[in-house]
């Protein structure tokens, strides 16, 4: 028996991304659902804690080796899930990571920035994507990675965004450019593009698993489990 796939799901806030990433979960059978970050562990009591309190400061670079720490702390058990023969949906990972990050960097620089979002003064880091992916090298790369994406109307149409740190329209509007600049979907053939806008769930999945069974992500692999580098 060969090993399980990883298969990664990525978006912006409000894409549906969580609902997806379940239903994919219960179509694979043996699999199992991880959530980055994972607030349960502690370091991510400490990112719950930033994205959840305004007042809680950290400084950028800070948050971002945190979201990367973050992932580390579950590395171990991805890689013996995967050789387990279970399939891992992962509900975002390296690529939010980066977007939101570089994301902050644009941000920083416009009128808007209060300072909760990003650092008034724009850290150099988070404009330097190779510094940003340099902690998450190592990791597992997903065989597969969709990006749940939606155009700018429907985006500024699901509204009721939530109180957290980084539910901002105008912000998502910059992290949404900054992963279409870093997922390099046109080389790697592991990165996926599905639009989302003006689909029902029912429509959203059929397009995932459509990806999936073509990718053959959705059966066991002899292949050995890639590592980001
Ligand atoms: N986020 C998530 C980051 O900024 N960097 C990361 O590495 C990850 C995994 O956390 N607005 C941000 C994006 C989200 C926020 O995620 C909380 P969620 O999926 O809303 O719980
Ligand atoms: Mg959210």
């Amino acid at each position: 028996m060969g090993r399980g796939q990883l298969i990664l799901i990525e978006g912006l806030d409000r894409s549906g991304k969580s609902t997806q990433s379940a239903i994919l979960a219960e179509k694979l059978g043996k699999s199992k659902l991880l959530k980055f970050p994972d607030r349960s562990t502690s370091v991510g009591k400490i990112i719950n804690e930033y994205l959840t309190n305004s007042s809680f400061q950290l400084s950028d670079q800070t948050a971002h080796l945190l979201f990367s720490a973050n992932r580390w702390e579950l590395n171990n058990e991805i890689i013996e899930l995967l050789n387990d023969g279970y399939f891992v949906i992962l509900d975002r990972y390296i690529y939010s990571g980066i977007a939101y990050s570089l994301a902050k960097y644009e941000y920083s620089k416009t009128a808007n920035n209060s300072g909760v979002i990003a650092s008034t003064t724009a850290s150099e880091q988070m404009g330097d994507v190779e510094w940003l992916y340099g902690p998450d090298k190592g990791l597992p790369k997903p065989d597969l990675t969709l990006f749940l994406t939606l155009d700018l109307v429907e985006l500024g149409k699901r509204k009721g965004w939530g109180n957290e740190r980084y539910e901002l329209e105008e912000f998502q509007k910059i992290v949404k450019s900054s992963f279409l600049r870093i997922l390099n979907h046109e080389e790697d053939e592991t990165v996926e593009l599905v639009d989302v806008s003006g689909k029902n769930i029912e429509e959203v999945t059929a397009l995932i698993w459509e990806v999936v069974e073509e990718k053959k992500v959705n059966q066991t692999t002899e292949r050995q489990i890639e590592k980001l580098s």
